[in-house]
């Protein structure tokens, strides 16, 4: 109770009293300095205000939580938008936090015992002799000398500056620093763990000072976007945000440092941050609302290395990869698949002896990875070309800095991550190349340039135009409405889960009515159930004889909750209460895709436009689990009766239920229990319990295959012969007579090239070995691309089709124990 006397001098007796006790009185809300004797207590209100009003430190609780941090926020923005926090990893759960200063100048915050910190500033390298903490106009939290001047930073003993959270202020930066204790300071931004969490989360951006230093987000230490090295006026993989731009922007870029400056006479309140989705973004404070004014990363050229070594990566052209003019694919079925991973490798070797080399220029581009290139200051182009030539190992230069046409950047190994941008965005690039090869690299180039001249009129400016002007329209109509729509963690805090009432959803259901059962799926009942007037639901009840524990069922939860696409069945919520474990999904009107497939009254026939956007959609649903969602997901029971169709007949992936997330660079797993559904399960999972995002595309291949003939792989009941789907597509294929294969009832609505197409498709995803198959972006990409079919890779025999389920069935007895094979009573056979 006394900690939160404030002061009043009101009687010297009580004044003596005060005195003598510590902390004698915790400092007044609204000033800007802490000392010693004046802590900061955690009342809910009390807090520090900068000198010029803009921001203000104290005590808070994110929305949503109950923890308490020290944080600074901006004073003047209502909807609290926290910039820094002190005690991330260490919050207090009650309202009993102390923020002092000791009188060496060290800042703590201790909680409810008043003696343990839990975070502190660690001691100043400088002593100081009278140490007072104040919180700046520009939001730097310092310690320095009392009486110094308060801006000054060569008077701070420590700064908030130096220790970001997820945001990056004007006057800050990033990059090494030497402290004077000697020490160096990587300064990153780190982002919340999700948008209620502020302990340090899976995103990291800051500046690799390796070589040329470059700008870089990492997704758990492993790199997920780079920005490139800085040219002097941007950096070369962030063309869009230049220097001195919008009044905003104003870098100022050291050998091993970035300051971010604050842009003079500029009252425009602006911040970068580094968000748990993995975005980073500069937002702009304007009518009320923070405004993205750009974010990264915003097309599939950002995805580090999606194309490989020597090669390119350009947003608008599918597929996106393309070689550096004399290379060629270093796997070519890869290539093929348009997966351009492997990137490309020269076809004629260099001539470094006889000196014949020389250069193709590669304009446009986002500089190759700088890490290990080599700097070379104060040197012209032409020195530049001259020492490039005179080192064997050398393969590409460009220049250090376009201001200054001074200094340049040299490569002795793969080029790699490249994007070319449109004209006028990136930079030249000076690739060598073999004397042979010289003059074919700059016919193709003039070649592509000119037939890109007259897409360029004919189609693309036409389309430019268009779209300028729905642009204009859409921003003076968002204007009108005041940004309100705007919020840019939206996503973040669509992600908690709401938690039903039992009661609400019995009032839904009619009590778990029988009149409501939709159907019986492997996690027990599923019932329709109406909430209010308007909204439709399904309920999974999970049975009380399901063998899935109530861990596993949180997981489960709190996996799709993270998720969300068009192709995903949305979870509205749950409910977890006495014996009840129930989960709300919205209601698909149609059911499932198994009973228009293969159901028995088949009352309505899929034409092939239907089957069609179902496999796209499956496809997209897929990626996004595998490759596009912040999690990597590998679903492991994807079969048509878990894909559901909505009033539209649009296609949504449910059940989850045996979906695994893969992290860090964990590509494939091993379980001694299989999970999973007869004649949709590849070979190396039924035989050795291997998934992998591989093992889903197989599924994919079978519901494709499935979706085109209107035929279940591997009919229970039916002749081997009869089965043997995988098989006998192979063949057919082969002999140019798949479309004997396919449900007689399509008549003339059949578009031929389509479905021989995803027949193909189909068949390479069934392929025995798993590194044969596509992943899923190639497979979208192949089922879009308007290339002849014959261009896609031929398909190798599937695994006898289906010939490793029969051997496997048999493995129980012949001694391979790990492996669980229990038949699981689902329409399509389950095995749990
Ligand atoms: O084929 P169906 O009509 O569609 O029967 C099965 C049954 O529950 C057991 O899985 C139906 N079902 C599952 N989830 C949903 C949902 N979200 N909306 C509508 N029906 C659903 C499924």
């Amino acid at each position: 109770m006394e900690r939160r006397i404030s002061c009043s001098s009101s009687s010297a007796l009580f004044f003596v009293f005060l005195l003598l006790s510590w902390p004698a009185c915790s400092v007044s809300s609204g000033a800007d300095t802490l000392s010693p004797d004046r802590p900061l207590l955690d009342d809910g209100v009390t807090a520090l205000v900068s000198s010029g009003g803009r921001f203000r430190l104290g005590f808070f609780g994110p929305n949503g939580s109950t923890n308490r941090y020290v944080g600074i926020w901006y004073n003047n923005i209502p909807d609290q938008t926290v910039v820094w926090v002190a005690n991330r990893r260490h919050p207090l759960t009650t309202l009993s936090g102390n923020l002092s200063l000791t009188t060496n100048g060290t800042l703590t915050i201790t909680g409810e015992d008043n003696t343990t910190a839990i975070w502190s500033s660690g001691s100043p390298a400088s002593g100081l002799r009278n140490p007072v903490a104040r919180i700046l106009d520009d939001g730097n939290f310092v310690v320095q000398e009392a009486g110094s001047n308060g801006n000054d930073s060569n008077s701070f003993a420590w700064q908030s500056f130096d220790f970001p959270t997820d945001t990056l202020l004007p006057g800050m930066a990033l990059g090494q620093k030497q402290l004077r204790t000697g020490a160096i300071l990587n300064i990153n931004l780190t982002a919340w763990m999700s948008s209620t969490d502020p302990a340090p989360g899976q995103y990291v951006f800051g500046l690799d000072v390796r070589g040329d230093p470059q700008l870089f987000i990492w997704s758990d230490t492993r790199p997920y976007w780079r920005g490139g090295p800085w040219n002097g006026r941007w950096f070369s993989g962030v063309p869009e945000v230049r220097d001195g731009a919008d009044g905003v922007i104003s870098f100022n870029f050291n050998k091993d440092h970035l300051s971010y400056r604050p842009v003079s006479q500029s009252s425009t309140i602006v911040r970068w941050t580094m968000n748990s989705s993995g975005q980073l973004q500069l937002l702009v404070w304007a009518e009320q609302s923070w405004i993205v004014s750009w974010y990264i990363p915003k097309d599939r050229c950002d995805q580090i290395f999606l194309c490989g070594p020597n090669s390119y990566c350009r947003s608008n052209i599918s597929p996106p990869c393309t070689c550096l003019p004399a290379f060629h694919p270093r796997n070519q079925r890869n290539w093929n698949m348009l997966d351009g991973s492997d990137g490309c490798t020269r076809t004629t070797p260099l001539d470094c002896l006889n000196n014949t080399d020389g250069f193709f220029t590669q304009s446009d581009t986002k500089l190759p990875d700088t890490s290990r290139s080599t700097v070379v200051a104060n040197l012209s182009l032409e020195g530049c070309r001259a020492l490039c030539l005179s080192n064997c190992s050398c393969r590409a230069y460009a220049e250090l800095d376009i201001r200054t046409a001074s200094g340049c950047l040299i490569w002795t190994e793969d080029l790699t991550d490249m994007t070319v941008y449109q004209r006028g965005l990136g930079q030249d690039l000076y690739v060598r190349l073999a004397a042979a090869d010289l003059a074919s690299a700059s016919a193709s180039e003039s070649s592509h340039h000119h037939s890109g001249r007259n897409i360029l009129l004919t189609v693309v400016l036409p389309l430019a135009i268009l779209l300028f002007l729905a642009c204009v329209a859409y921003s003076i109509w968002r204007w009108k409405k005041r940004f309100s729509q705007i919020h840019y963690e939206a996503e973040d805090k669509d992600m908690e889960l709401p938690l039903f009432d039992l009661n609400t959803i019995k009032d839904a259901t009619d009590d778990f009515s029988p009149d409501n059962k939709l159907g019986e799926g492997g996690f027990g009942p599923v019932y329709k159930g109406k909430l209010g007037e308007e909204q439709e639901i399904a309920v999974k009840r999970l049975s009380k004889t399901s063998t899935q524990g109530v861990d596993e069922f949180k997981n489960e939860i709190t996996l799709i909750a993270k998720l969300q696409h068009r192709n995903l069945v949305k979870l509205l919520g749950c409910c977890i209460q006495g014996e009840e474990r129930l989960l709300i999904y919205e209601y698909m009107s149609n059911g499932s895709l198994d009973n228009f497939l293969f159901g028995e009254a088949q009352t309505v026939f899929l034409d092939w436009r239907a089957r069609y956007n179902i496999i796209l959609g499956v496809a997209r649903g897929l990626l996004y689990l595998h490759h596009d969602s912040r999690l990597r997901i590998v679903h492991r029971d994807l079969k048509a009766s878990n894909i559901l169709l909505d009033k539209d007949m649009n296609p949504k992936i449910s059940d989850f239920g045996m979906a695994r997330i893969f992290g860090g660079d964990e590509s494939e797993s091993i379980t001694k229990r299989v999970v999973g559904t007869y004649g949709y399960m590849s070979p190396e999972y039924v035989m050795d319990g291997i998934f992998s995002i591989k093992s889903d595309v197989f599924s994919f291949g079978v519901l494709v295959l499935e979706i085109i003939s209107g035929k279940r792989n591997r009919n229970v009941g039916q002749s081997m012969e009869q089965s043997n789907l995988l098989g006998n597509m192979w063949i057919m294929s082969k002999e140019g007579k798949c479309l004997d294969l396919v449900d007689t009832k399509f008549g003339h609505l059949l578009s031929e090239n389509e479905v021989l197409r995803c027949v193909k498709v189909g068949l390479l995803c069934v392929q025995k070995q798993p590194e044969d198959r596509p992943t899923m972006s190639s497979v979208l990409a192949m089922l879009v691309s308007v290339d002849n079919i014959s261009l896609l890779p031929e398909p190798k025999q599937p695994d006898q089709a289906d010939r490793h389920h029969d051997k496997d069935c048999k493995l129980g007895d012949s001694g391979m124990s790990s492996l669980q094979l229990v038949p699981y009573p689902d329409t399509a056979t389950n095995i749990l």
